[in-house]
């Protein structure tokens, strides 16, 4: 059961998935999803439609590549097991999106599911093209907590990941590829510039100094990357319970700067590095 919510159980036959435009009234959740085992998010809507290809390629399962979400919130293609869906940018989208993938995956009666966010992120004093592995995900005070305000209150939640899937992934990758890949605590913000303390917002009210104190204090407290999901990833994932590992690379080092100043091939070849371990990984775990 990835879902304690005794309400649903009032609802379940006449529930809509209203972001995906799905709704257990008029779609077979058990005949669409019922074979699921892996779940793979990333924010932007293309990339999810190029992993799903190269999952199709990788795993040699023909498909398709249909969108299955009727909005256009989401996109969500199915390739054999595997799932990917997009979650847009930062935790209000990706919680809305999480609610409605782990109801589906409910109502599949999937079990034993796998999730992944594949994505980009700030490295702190880590050479730009690193992957990181998420450890544990940190909110804007570098604690492990995703603070949500429910009914008037502040609700905290605990984002650590699941350790052991983190470590096989680091297995994942192969020798001859020429980049790191480190297990790391990584902060999650609501904001892209000011959140992440950049001087290039249309705003800042902070000195580069200032900005330069808040970073080397993320870094001391463990800190190796900033992105914008892995804490309600984890949050979430956690009381699902299922297993989950967020999967980010490194555009730039931000104690050295703001602007991810690399040319487009290199972006794309960076880009597809977490893409690459997870299909190995799937990979992996299909042919046993
Ligand atoms: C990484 O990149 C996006 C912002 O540019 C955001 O979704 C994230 O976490
Ligand atoms: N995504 C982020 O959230 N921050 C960065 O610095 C780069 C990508």
């Amino acid at each position: 059961m990835y879902t304690n919510n005794q309400h649903l159980m009032k609802v379940k036959d006449r529930d809509v998935l209203l972001h995906f435009g799905l709704a257990t009234a008029k779609d077979n959740f058990e005949d669409m999803f019922g074979d699921v085992k892996f779940v793979c998010s990333g924010g932007s809507m293309n990339r999810m439609k190029s992993l799903a290809a190269l999952i199709s390629k990788e795993l040699n399962i023909s498909s398709e590549l249909c969108n299955l979400c009727s909005t256009d919130r989401y996109v969500l293609y199915k390739v054999g097991p595997v799932l990917t869906v997009s979650h847009g940018m930062g935790m209000p989208s990706t919680t809305i999106m999480l609610h409605e993938i782990i109801k589906l995956l409910q109502y599949a009666k999937c079990k034993d599911v796998k999730f992944f966010r594949i994505g980009t992120c700030g490295g702190l004093s880590l050479e730009p093209g690193t992957l990181i592995v998420t450890g544990t995900a940190v909110d804007y005070k570098f604690e492990p907590v995703f603070e949500q305000q429910i009914l008037g209150k502040i609700v905290s939640t605990s984002t650590t990941f699941d350790k052991d899937l983190a470590k096989e992934l680091l297995l994942c990758k192969d020798d001859s590829e020429k980049f790191e890949m480190v297990i790391g605590n990584t902060m999650s913000t609501n904001d892209f510039y000011e959140g992440q303390a950049r001087l290039d917002g249309a705003f800042c009210d902070y000195t580069e100094e200032d900005k330069m104190k808040y970073l080397h204090a993320a870094y001391d407290a463990g800190v190796k990357n900033i992105e914008m999901e892995a804490l309600c990833i984890a949050s979430m994932m956690n009381r699902a319970g299922m297993s989950a590992a967020v999967l980010c690379v490194s555009l730039l080092d931000r104690l050295k700067g703001d602007e991810a100043a690399t040319s487009t091939k290199d972006l794309n070849d960076w880009q597809k590095r977490p893409l690459t371990i997870v299909t190995r990984y799937i990979k992996s775990k299909l042919e046993k």
